[in-house]
């Protein structure tokens, strides 16, 4: 099979399964749920969805413990299901890519179950497994993982497993063959049937340090020097390319956690042949210390800007971007990044969105950014789900000085924030179900949902329709450079686009203030093409975003 590079000309929409639409009135979305909504992505515009998980898994992380990978959760459908939704998308133009989770399994996998009762399972060495030190007292080492808890977790008086994230997610051993193999099959199972592609979770850390050693000091995520682009990550990930991926039209997108610029380029130089893409997360740290959401601090743009341009710069013409402003585990887009949720909304989430999508690379949304979702209305820890957020609050109890930081932030962090149902439009549930849904509705579904949005004259989906019909075969875009036109201004985002002597000039005010923006002036030849505002002057209103053509 011949690869192509289609992922480049791709807008990609993610899936939360479990909050995107009930068809069958339990509460949880499910793919029925999905296929009733294809034609409301078809008139969006996207030409591919990432779905999270939907293999079987007893959903202690949402899915991204998996217990099945050749399964779905009940609850969600069957694979007959799967099979549907596949070719209905496919019927439309839109392409699949799954989620892969492969760092570790579910507690409730049986490879896992085998390992942990029989020692002499051939399971064993499927998982990371040690013997204690102090006789079994205390752990192998003093590494601690995501989600604020130690990494090792007691098997019996002796032995005990590693897992980077929650109890129920053990760590796969890569060092074993076998478990590469497997890796290979469930890809294949998958290709075969015919989706399209991979997102890779937590793809950085499936390679640890064999040395297994203690560090110090053992602040949060301990050890992430010995498990974070371990020794062998390129070797595994060119494996799995060549004995698989290459034999496919397929793309993979890795999520690579506390990876630099340079470690990307390594991940995905066409010719080192491992991932297509990755996902960084340095845009979306511009806003805590230490790469640790839990450490919020105020958004600046100038430093913003700098991230952009350094990736920007940095994969032109030797890799190629992911471009996202929300996902599953970030809190909604309105209201961050200095934009305003409540009276500014429609002029916040357009501005955000016309400000990434004319970047180099591939745009990501997430369900709900289309139609400006909000954060979670939480006022009570009863209303959180997360396991995450749960954990660090537990953490949080007992280390004083990090309860009042957690405690202040926990509701407008927690990952929830992003999971709330779709609103697809005013009814008690939003139209996403029939009954009371797994986590609740946000009150302002009332004015908040896509039905609402599409008949508002200013409509955030209809605004998002016009980027993507813009992004689509615009050469200028997908191949031109980016400059900075601006570095060091703090309230307005001002690039420029170009190829040959076509360009496109996008100017974005992060403000809720009027600015006089004299670049504007020198644009009086341009056509102006998308904006936020029927506004033509010099003077940019609150969250204003224009984008420019000169040809
Ligand atoms: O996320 C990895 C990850 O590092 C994040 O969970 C991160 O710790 C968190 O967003 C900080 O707030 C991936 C998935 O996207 C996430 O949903 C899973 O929980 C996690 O892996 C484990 O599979």
């Amino acid at each position: 099979m011949k690869k192509t590079d289609w992922y480049k000309d791709a807008i990609i929409y993610q899936i939360y399964p479990r909050s995107f639409c009930d068809s069958n009135g339990d509460g949880l979305g499910d793919i029925p749920g999905i296929i009733s909504k294809l034609d409301y992505l078809k008139d969006l515009g996207v030409n591919c969805v990432w779905l999270s998980p939907v293999y079987d898994s007893p959903q202690e992380d949402n899915g991204y413990d998996i217990s099945n990978y050749k399964d779905i959760y009940k609850p969600f459908g069957t694979l007959d299901d799967f099979k549907v939704m596949l070719n209905e998308m496919h019927k439309r133009g839109i392409r699949l890519i799954m989620d892969l989770v492969v760092n570790h399994t579910s507690s409730e996998h049986p490879w896992f179950n085998s390992a942990i009762s029989d020692k002499n399972s051939p399971y064993r060495d499927y998982y990371i497994i040690k013997k204690g030190k102090k006789n079994g007292k205390k752990p192998p080492n003093n590494w601690s993982g995501f989600f604020a808890e130690k990494a090792w977790e007691k098997i019996d008086d002796e032995y005990y497993y590693l897992h980077l994230f929650a109890k129920g997610q053990p760590d796969l051993n890569w060092e074993n063959p076998k478990v590469r193999e497997e890796v290979k099959d469930i890809l294949r199972f998958w290709l075969d049937m015919g989706v399209d592609g991979f997102r890779c979770d937590v793809i950085t850390l499936i390679s640890k340090d064999q040395r297994f050693k203690s560090v110090f000091p053992t602040l949060a995520i301990a050890g992430k020097q010995y498990y974070v682009n371990g020794p062998r990550l390129h070797e595994y990930l060119h494996e799995l390319n060549k004995d698989v991926l290459s034999n496919y039209d397929c793309m993979t997108v890795g999520e690579t956690v506390l990876s630099s610029l340079d470690d990307a380029k390594l991940l995905i130089k066409p010719e080192r042949e491992e991932l297509s893409m990755v996902f960084n997360f340095d845009h979306t740290d511009t806003d805590n210390f230490f790469g640790a959401k839990w450490f919020y601090r105020e958004f600046k743009l100038t430093r913003l800007k700098k991230v952009v341009d350094r990736w920007q710069h940095g994969l032109f013409n030797c890799g190629w971007n992911s471009l996202f402003i929300e996902n599953h585990d970030q809190r909604r887009c309105v209201g961050r990044f200095g934009t305003n949720d409540k009276e500014l909304r429609y002029e916040s989430a357009t501005m955000l969105g016309a400000t990434y999508f004319m970047l180099q690379g591939t745009p990501f949304i997430y369900q709900g950014q289309e139609i400006g979702m909000t954060n979670g209305d939480f006022t009570a820890m009863a209303d959180l789900r997360d396991v995450e957020v749960k954990n660090t609050y537990k953490l949080a109890e007992k280390i004083f000085f990090l309860k009042p930081l957690i405690k202040k932030h926990m509701f407008s962090l927690t990952r929830d924030n992003a999971r709330t149902p779709f609103q697809w439009n005013n009814q008690e549930f939003a139209g996403f179900s029939s009954v009371e849904p797994w986590i609740r509705v946000n009150a302002n579904k009332e004015f908040i949902n896509a039905e609402q949005d599409l008949k508002n004259e200013k409509s955030i989906n209809k605004f998002y329709r016009q980027l993507i019909e813009f992004r689509k075969n615009n050469e200028v875009i997908k191949n031109g450079t980016y400059t900075c036109l601006n570095k060091n201004n703090n309230d307005v985002y001002a690039y420029k686009r170009k190829l040959d002597d076509k360009e496109v000039v996008v100017i974005s005010n992060f403000k809720n203030k009027i600015i006089k923006e004299k670049l504007i002036d020198e644009l009086s030849n341009y056509k102006l093409v998308i904006s936020n505002y029927s506004n033509k002057s010099n003077e940019l209103q609150p969250y204003e975003t224009r984008v420019y053509i000169n040809y």
